[in-house]
Parts: structure tokens; sequence; C-alpha cells
């Protein structure tokens, strides 16, 4: 097949679309066309966990609160989440996957990619392959996905999102160039609202204005990231599918019905949340180094610090000291009232593969 030297590898993004919401829909067909909002009641605190594409249209989006959609929508309708069913679609989404290649690296409930360089059945033209996904999601489940095929993930990550809902957008190898040239910063994939300001300064708003400047320019500027931004903007990522990354952080947060002022009071959520967090992880044989500290402001200002250990967290207590450290080093807690809390462990390993944290374990009797 001619295609076959040019594509080296095929990667394939999946992600569901309105995801929580289209599963509200499909359950409830008053909802069908309307524009629904699942998450927090408006008159609570709470924030929206997505919305369908109707109410899209209004400016609404996951993580606004949903006192502000509702303003923004009086006529939206209101759903709790109910994660046990989003989960159960997930599972079934992920067992479709996993017919097609044992490569397939979960990144949330609704999204993973898929390495189909070897696929099982020996298709070899991804693009078929990802419309027969498409074909076998909607089959089981009655919800779309939108798909992105690409010779990495990066590129297919970026695809996936440009042709929502029911997407399906391809980029060839020989494509690649032409298709990160006049990419906004904003698409690759860890640029937030603040680099993408930082780098707008600098006159960078496209791939090509960051290729433009270097990675001398880059580095200098931006450290490590600075290297990240020059290889995305060149469409290079060698990051490979990895079947058991399923979670690479474990995590827990809570908004509080009233802000926190007091950091006495914060300290004790987060020595709860650390038991939670370690206790969980312990259970799960995985454990991370990098302890995460999130923060959101009375003002809906999010921040996250972290601090990466030489080895394993040996206790709930560790985590607590860590994240207390953040919290009162790193962070306003104590100034400016504080909305929200949240504690994770990242970069997850498998406590199984690593034998010096076994031997570690045996020797200090932790599991
Ligand atoms: P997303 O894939 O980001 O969003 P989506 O599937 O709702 O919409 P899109 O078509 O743009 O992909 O997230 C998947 C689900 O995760 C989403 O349905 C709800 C949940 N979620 C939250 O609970 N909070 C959040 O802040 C986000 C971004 C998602
Ligand atoms: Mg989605």
């Amino acid at each position: 097949m001619a295609s076959k030297p040019l594509w080296q590898k095929r990667i394939i993004h999946i992600d569901m679309d309105a995801f929580f919401a289209a599963i509200e829909q499909r359950d409830n067909p008053d909802l069908v066309g309307k524009p629904v909002i699942v998450g927090g009641a408006p008159d609570s605190r709470g924030v929206v966990a997505t919305c369908s594409y109707e109410a899209r249209k209004f400016g609404i989006h996951s993580a606004m609160s949903s006192a502000k959609a509702k303003r923004l929508c009086p006529n939206a309708i209101f759903v709790r989440s109910r994660i046990s069913v989003y989960k159960e679609d997930s599972r079934k989404i992920m067992a479709i996957l996993r017919q097609h290649t044992p490569l397939v690296s979960p990144v949330s409930l609704d999204e993973a990619y898929l390495n189909v360089t070897k696929h099982k059945l020996g298709i070899e033209d991804p693009v078929t392959i990802a419309k027969l996904i498409k074909q076998n999601i909607y089959a089981v489940t009655k919800l779309t996905a939108s798909a992105g095929v690409a010779p990495n993930l990066f590129l297919a990550k970026v695809a996936s999102d440009m042709n929502k809902p029911d997407g399906l957008t391809v980029v060839k190898p020989s494509e690649v160039s032409q298709f990160v040239s006049e990419l906004p910063v904003r698409k690759i994939p860890g640029v937030g609202p603040v680099t993408e300001k930082q780098l707008k300064l600098l006159k960078i708003e496209t791939c090509s204005d960051l290729v433009s400047k270097g990675e001398f320019f880059l580095t200098q500027r931006f450290g490590k990231t600075g290297r990240f931004l020059y290889a995305r903007a060149q469409g290079i990522d060698y990051r490979e599918v990895e079947p058991h990354s399923a979670s690479k952080q474990y995590s827990t947060e809570e908004t509080f019905s009233k802000d926190l002022l007091d950091l006495k009071t914060m300290q004790h959520e987060l020595y709860l949340f650390s038991e939670e967090v370690f206790a969980g992880l312990t259970k799960k044989k995985r454990m991370g180094k990098t302890i995460v500290l999130k923060v959101k402001y009375h003002d809906f200002e999010v921040i996250t610090r972290s601090k990466t250990l030489s080895k394993f967290p040996r206790s709930a207590e560790e985590v607590f000291k860590i994240s207390c450290d953040l919290l009162v080093r790193k962070t306003k807690a104590g100034k400016k009232p504080v909305r929200l809390l949240g504690l994770g462990i990242s970069n997850l390993e498998d406590l199984k593969e690593d034998k010096s944290y076994q031997e570690r374990d045996l020797f200090e009797g932790i599991l």
C-alpha cells in the first residue's frame, strides 16, 4: 500500500462530545435539542461540569459557576452529575477501543489515545479504523465521538478537537508542517491563558511564530517549556501510547460552602485530603513523587503548586506537611479567600514495578 511508509506511527485520539450532557440527553428524550447543564445547582456555589452544545451557544463552558451559567441562559436545564452512569459508558467505550489495539491510554473518562500502527485485525488505514471506532461507539452507547488521526499524540489530540461534534480530522504525515503553521499557540495542550498572554507580549501567536523565534530564544526565555513549545510548534511529539498510564494523578478536592480565610481550617482540610489520597493510592499499589496542591480563590482564579520529591512519600503525614508548606509559602491563602482546595499525587507509578520502593516498604512495613 502506497501510504504505508508514510505512516510510521498511526495514532488516534478519541474524545466524546459533551460527554456527561450527551448521556443525560440520551437517557431523557425531553432534554434533546435543549441547553442542558450538568453540574451544581444554579442557586448553589457549584460549577458547570459540562453542558450540551445548545448551551455552549450562550457562552457557557466547563468550570464556570452555575450561577453565571443561569444568568447567561435562564432557560437552561440543570441536571446533577450521575458519575456511576458516566463511568459505565466510559468502561464500554474503552473496551471498544481495546478491540482494535492493546495500546490504549485512557486520559479521562471520555478521552483516550490509541496506537493502531499494528491493528488487531490487520487494518492498515488509520482513517478506516477511526471510522469503525466511531461507529462501534455509537452502536453500543448511542453517543457520538470525535476522532483525530495523526502520526503522533499531540497532533491527534489537536485534530480530534477541530471538528466537534461527531468530527473526524486527519493529519497525514505529509501535511504536518502545513497543519501546525497557522495553529494558534493556545491549541498546544499545556498552553493556558497565562502562557498565551506571555507569548502574545512577544508577538508570538501561532506555531510559525514560535518556530521563527528559534529554540535558543525560547529556552532562554522559558527554560524547559521553551524546548517543549519549540518541538510542538513543529508538530514534533515523541511520546508513546502507554497502556498503563490510565491515571497519572490521584486527587481529591472540595468546594467549600463558605470561602476560607483561616489557615488552620485549610490545614485541617489538607490533613483529611492527605489521608484520603495516600490511602487510596496505597490500596491501588500505586504512588507518585509529585505532590500537587490546587487552590481556587473567591474570584475563581485557580492556581496549582507542586513539589517533586526524590523518593515516594512514605506516609500521609509527609504528604500533609508538603501540602501545608506549599499552601503557606506558594499561595495567597490566609490573605485571599479560598473557595476550593484540592490535593493530588501525580506522575504515578506501579509500586510492583519499583523494586526500591518494595524494598523500602518491606523494611519499613508500610504496606
Ligand atoms: P471534555 O472532553 O473536556 O468535555 P465534553 O466531553 O463535555 O465536551 P467536548 O465535546 O468539548 O469534548 O470533558 C469530558 C467530561 O469531563 C465532561 O463531559 C464533564 C467532565 N468535566 C468536568 O467534570 N469538569 C471539567 O472542568 C471538564 C473540562 C470536564
Ligand atoms: Mg469530550
